[in-house]
């Protein structure tokens, strides 16, 4: 592994929004309280955000909810909404350049890969919901006697938003795009280690033209602000991503409510590699599927089942490209890893590389902490690793690779399914039988066959058990942002 040491040849840019947006102003919070967000790469404090909590999540939710009831944006022209939507995704085209940089800067990523993956899928996902708008109706239903009976499919009402800090404008885009494409009206509460580009796009909106408390922005924790929002009476759907016990959570506190709820959650993705595989492709997908976005990845490849006959020469392989990573600054366009997102992310995998070597897997490469400032781990990879170690069953979130051997496909498929998660899984090999019999085997939301991590804002992505509910992304998305109303017309006297 090389360590870029150039500074940066992107720029971090100027930040211009730290506050709370509440119908189309943007304040302080009601407590004045505010906290740090904190250059992952240098532990540096990038600058204060507003903290909201609940006083604030309620002057939120009643924006939210005056706007939804207003019909200022649900009984909109649906093609006008769909236009304004057009309008944000062009300003965040315009804006690409300062975007990339502000997430390279509160979350770490290398700018290469904001700039290349997440901007172009955020920026797509938007417009692709915005497309949406005009072509959601119900259908016509040919009942009994004489009636004319009919669905529409209507907006839900206040969306709750939370997400996660690992991709967090493209997060924004997934939960934005179908709640705003069919009506409904949105509180979001970004990440507390990433809040920027959640507030910057806010910006953004405002200036497409979005009416007043359509969108609703309230940085802050996810025991208060986060919390609030779940638990709020006049909130009718929470849509989370995030982890597992946070999810558990939600549904309690929101079961008083009975509030419409989508998960998008953890993953153990299985990453089958057979003999028969173009060894070269299954190598490059193993090492992008687990060390993308310094493996904080909900669907990143960490169980990496390797067919006995090509396992060693498969291992030399990996470990030989795991080990050309570049760390370092993220600004560099060299570099392709940059720093963990927090401490504690950093101490939570450090603990799990412990805890491999504790059990007896064998860690052929990393392992180690990067410097002694920014949250940087060598690209990690552990042979020797069975089903029952830590680190075969428990979601890393880091750039930590577990090898696994195999020598059958019934065995590969139960031991890919032996498993409470089911976000992903990805098969490769030249067999054209092997791989349906895989796809149509592997209990998971999605399956990559000869690739990995190729995401589209038009096929669905969610999980099967433990890794969520309801789908994200495609006309499935949709689903979960319309309530289906029945109509039934007496035609007859
Ligand atoms: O997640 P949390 P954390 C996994 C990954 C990671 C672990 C912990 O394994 O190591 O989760 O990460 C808000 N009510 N994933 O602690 O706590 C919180 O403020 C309402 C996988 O960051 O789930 C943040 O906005 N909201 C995942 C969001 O939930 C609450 C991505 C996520 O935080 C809340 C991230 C509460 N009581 C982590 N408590 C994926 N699926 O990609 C917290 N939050």
């Amino acid at each position: 592994m090389s360590i870029a040491t150039e500074t940066g040849s992107f720029a971090a840019p100027a930040v211009r929004q730290t506050g709370i947006l509440i119908g189309d102003e943007w304040r302080p919070a009601v407590s004045g309280k505010t906290f740090k967000t904190i250059n992952p790469a240098t532990e540096e404090v990038i600058c204060e955000v507003a903290e909201g909590d609940k006083e604030d999540v309620d002057l939120a939710v009643h924006a939210a909810r005056s706007a939804f009831e207003s019909g200022s944006w649900s009984k909109m022209d649906a093609r006008d909404r769909g236009r304004l939507m057009m309008k944000l995704a062009d300003l965040m085209e315009e804006n690409l350049d300062e975007l990339a940089a502000l997430e390279t800067l509160d979350n770490g990523k290398p700018i290469g890969d904001a700039r290349a993956a997440d901007l172009p899928l955020a920026i797509d996902c938007i417009r692709y919901y915005a497309g949406w708008a005009d072509k959601i109706h119900g259908d016509t239903i040919p009942v009994r006697g004489d009636y004319f009976c009919y669905t529409r499919r209507e907006p839900i009402g206040v969306c709750g938003q939370i997400i996660p800090w690992n991709f967090p404008i493209l997060m924004t885009a997934w939960k934005w795009g179908p709640a705003l494409s069919m009506g409904n009206t949105v509180v979001m509460k970004p990440a507390e280690q990433t809040p920027l580009t959640c507030l910057r796009l806010g910006e953004l909106a405002l200036e497409a033209g979005f009416p007043p408390g359509v969108i609703n922005i309230v940085p802050g924790f996810g025991p208060t602000a986060g919390a609030a929002i779940v638990k709020h009476g006049l909130v009718d759907k929470i849509a989370f991503t995030g982890s597992g016990e946070t999810a558990q959570r939600i549904m309690v506190d929101a079961a008083t409510t009975l509030k419409r709820l989508t998960f998008e959650l953890g993953g153990k993705s299985p990453n089958i590699v057979f003999a028969d595989a173009d060894l070269d492709a299954a190598i490059a997908g193993a090492e992008f599927g687990l060390f993308f976005n310094q493996g904080q990845c909900c669907c990143a490849g960490s169980r990496l089942f390797v067919e006995d006959s090509v396992h060693d020469e498969f291992v030399e392989r990996v470990v030989s490209r795991a080990s050309q990573r570049v760390l370092g600054n993220p600004f560099d366009s060299e570099t392709t890893q940059g720093p963990q997102v927090d401490k504690d992310q950093f101490d939570k995998i450090m603990h799990y590389i412990d805890s491999g070597n504790k059990e007896g897997a064998e860690c052929v490469t990393g392992g180690q902490r990067v410097g002694n400032r920014g949250f940087f781990i060598e690209p990690t990879v552990f042979t020797n690793v069975n089903d029952d170690m830590a680190i075969a069953k428990e979601e890393i979130f880091g750039p930590v690779m577990s090898i696994l051997k195999f020598s059958d496909m019934n065995e590969a498929i139960s031991r890919a399914n032996n498993t409470t998660f089911g976000l992903a899984a990805a098969v490769w090999t030249s067999d054209v039988k092997k791989a349906h019999q895989i796809a149509a085997s592997v209990r998971a939301g999605t399956v990559w066959v000869n690739c990995y991590d190729v995401f589209d804002a038009a096929a669905p992505f969610g999980g099967f058990k433990m890794s969520g509910m309801g789908r994200e992304l495609g006309q499935a998305g949709l689903q979960n942002y319309t309530e289906l109303k029945t109509v039934t017309m007496a035609l007859g006297d």
